[in-house]
């Protein structure tokens, strides 16, 4: 298993962009890129299918050697054998989650702000999501924060644990990401709806060395 200190590139595999006949191949594709950790991300689906293509994914990421998490569900997680579980900030205690899952399964935490991000760094996060930097379709609704506080949390935060900017990256914006201070990101919708979302993980991940 590749260790979370060497992924750059965060693939998530969101529901929303993803047909389900295509999930699989869709997966393959974010790892073949180059991606470093794949998250299943399902929003308003199902229990019952969420665990379904939890099942499906794990085996993928598990042959590929990269950590397979689960969006939202500690139960799923735990039950398809997930490398971890990501929760929001409205997702509960990440002790939960510790106290559910087996000792050595990552626990992420998104956060919107250098406090949250330091609150998750304390409660003791495997790593963070911090953003959304710019305003997503991905995340209708959640305030942008923009790029000032980007060097800051990866000074700090970022020397204990991956942080990981999230939120609105493309490969056209990617520059100034990465010239704020960034070192790690998700980019959801700009590679799940490119015309070949491997070569579109690849040029990230080129860019993230
Ligand atoms: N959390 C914060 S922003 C976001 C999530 C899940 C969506 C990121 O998607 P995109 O399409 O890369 O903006
Ligand atoms: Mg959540």
């Amino acid at each position: 298993m590749s260790l979370l200190q060497d992924a750059l590139f965060y693939g998530i595999v969101d529901m929303g962009y993803v047909a389900p006949e295509q999930i699989e191949e869709a997966t393959k594709q974010l790892l073949a890129g180059g991606a470093g950790i794949i998250q299943l991300r399902a929003k308003g689906q199902a229990k019952e299918q969420i665990q379904e293509w939890a099942q499906a994914l794990q085996p993928i990421c598990r042959e590929a050697e990269r950590p397979f998490i689960v969006n939202d569900h500690i139960d799923i997680a735990a039950e398809v054998d997930a490398d971890g579980v990501h929760l929001g900030q409205d997702d509960g205690p990440l002790a939960t989650a510790r106290d559910l899952l087996p000792t050595g399964k990552l626990v992420g935490r998104s956060t919107h702000s250098p406090a949250q991000a330091l609150a998750a760094l304390e409660e003791g996060a495997d790593y963070i999501g911090f953003g959304p930097l710019f305003p997503t379709p991905t995340k209708a609704g959640r305030p942008s924060i923009g790029l000032e506080d980007v060097a800051a949390v990866q000074a700090s935060v970022g020397t204990q644990i991956p942080v990981f900017c999230i939120g609105g990256i493309k490969r056209s914006n990617l520059e100034e990401v990465l010239a704020a201070g960034a070192r790690r990101v998700v980019i959801v919708s700009d590679v799940l709806s490119a015309p070949n979302r491997e070569e579109a993980v690849r040029e990230v991940t080129s860019r993230l060395t």
